[in-house]
């Protein structure tokens, strides 16, 4: 596979040349923003970026995204600057690396895999390493797959390249398949190791918050303020990967659990996605979820969408009436706003019931937030485990009627039971349950 244009040499140190092509989306971004981001992703892995270009793309050409015109701008950008990397910030194919790579004499490199290597340096646990080696295969047995009919097209064509690149492909293929089934089972079995752990949490009677949000949002920050913890907030994406919990003091509560989480980011990989799926397990599982968001940023919508986005692929139900966590937003970095501007922003707050404007790094707002963190958990639904007997289809009915069940195991003569359900709800079971 030495020759897959995807496994770009990415190191340390390495001058690039960045391009955002603005392909009109959905939603309209700031373009500084997103040169800024993309900057951002490229330094949080040591590239040293030494020019920045946007260009509007029109018509998405199939050959190189970019027009002609463009693509010698990149070029005579990229020698210019002795640049040895072009980061192109939104996903390519094969087809198209190849070219702008033979066009601007660079090793190109596109938004998912760069993301990539980002993920691939800094995770930290065994579980995260393996997540991300098989995000990693997988991107690479898409693009061997489509460079291998690329490659039949062609000796369709010629007729002379033979048989020999077909068997090495082919064995490619098999070793990334034999290292995807070895991986997964791995996973597997960290997860339900995992699992148990979680098991053994659930039945502690303490709420569990997790912390969600874009990346660079302040989860971290917020984090260590809440827990007197020191994890690593940087000004640097993607500096938290793998998740961290810790208890902390919430009014009206013994004690309650916080997680600091990935942040998300707009078009991250499926594979990641389906990757980190089993990480943010501890978002699905909490019983209220705190969506961090950076307010001073100038896409700050954008990135709210972006999140909603991500929650909803790794299936999280947005809200409650839908069976979900709670949900609380807090517009963080309130200090950065100019003051007219924030006095909108607060007044915007304020007429919103599940908004708490705070300044994670000056810690105004926080007691609010913890506040309406404690009285959203008290109204709203918990996790509950419970055990019922294996026929008892009645109660079970009751419950997928008036609660979510987010598990359910037999076991024998028992169906063990994992729902969400608010205390209200729960009494009227237990009190059912009585009668019965
Ligand atoms: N001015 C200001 N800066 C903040 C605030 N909260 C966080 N920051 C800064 O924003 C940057 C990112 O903060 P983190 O806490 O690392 O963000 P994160 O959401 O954990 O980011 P990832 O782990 O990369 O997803 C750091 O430079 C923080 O100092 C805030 O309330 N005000
Ligand atoms: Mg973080």
């Amino acid at each position: 596979m030495s020759d897959n244009p995807s496994e770009a040499d990415v190191s340390r140190g390495a001058k690039a040349v960045i391009v955002v092509p603005d392909l009109g989306g959905a939603a309209v971004r700031d373009s500084e923003a997103r040169l800024d981001e993309a900057t951002g992703l490229a330094e949080a892995i040591g590239i040293v970026v030494v020019e920045r270009l946007y260009f509007r793309v029109r018509s998405a050409k199939a050959a190189t995204l970019l027009g002609s015109g463009q693509v010698e701008a990149i070029a005579a950008a990229v020698a210019e600057s002795g640049a040895e990397l072009l980061i192109v910030d939104a996903a390519i194919t094969p087809i198209q690396q190849r070219n702008l790579e033979t066009a601007t004499k660079a090793k190109v490199i596109d938004r998912t895999g760069l993301i990539l290597e980002i993920f691939g340096e800094r995770a930290a646990t065994s579980e995260g390493r393996l997540q991300v080696e098989l995000a990693h295969l997988d991107y690479q047995a898409g693009r061997l797959v489509r460079s291998w009919t690329h490659l039949e097209r062609q000796r369709g064509g010629f007729g002379f390249l033979g048989g020999p690149g077909e068997t090495q492909i082919e064995a490619d293929r098999r070793l990334i398949r034999d290292r995807i089934a070895k991986l997964k089972r791995e996973l597997d079995q960290v997860a339900r190791t995992r699992g148990l752990h979680r098991a053994r949490r659930q039945k502690a009677p303490w709420p569990v918050i997790a912390l969600v949000g874009y990346t660079n949002a302040g989860k971290s920050t917020l984090f260590n303020r809440l827990t007197n913890a020191s994890v690593m907030a940087e000004n640097l994406l993607f500096a938290t990967l793998d998740p961290t919990m810790r208890e902390i003091a919430l009014p009206g509560f013994d004690k309650a659990i916080i997680s600091d989480t990935v942040g998300f980011i707009s078009d991250l990989p499926t594979q990641l996605v389906a990757a980190f799926r089993a990480t943010l397990e501890e978002v699905l599982s909490a019983d209220l979820i705190i969506h961090v968001r950076d307010i001073a940023h100038p896409d700050s919508d954008a990135q709210r969408e972006d999140v909603e986005q991500v929650l909803a692929e790794i299936g999280l139900v947005s809200g409650p009436g839908e069976g979900g966590a709670p949900r609380i937003e807090a517009w963080n970095k309130v200090d950065l706003l100019p003051a007219d501007q924030r006095e909108r922003v607060e007044a915007e707050a304020a007429r919103k019931e599940e908004v708490v404007p705070i300044s994670a790094l000056t810690g105004e707002g926080v007691d609010r937030l913890l506040l309406a963190a404690a009285e959203r958990l008290r109204a709203g639904s918990k996790l509950r485990r419970l055990t019922l007997p294996a026929g008892d289809g009645e109660a079970l009915a009751w419950l997928h009627a008036n609660g979510e069940v987010v598990e359910q195991q037999h076991n024998g003569m028992e169906t063990e039971l994992q729902v969400r359900i608010s205390d209200e709800n729960w009494s009227r079971f237990q009190s059912l349950q009585r009668a019965l």
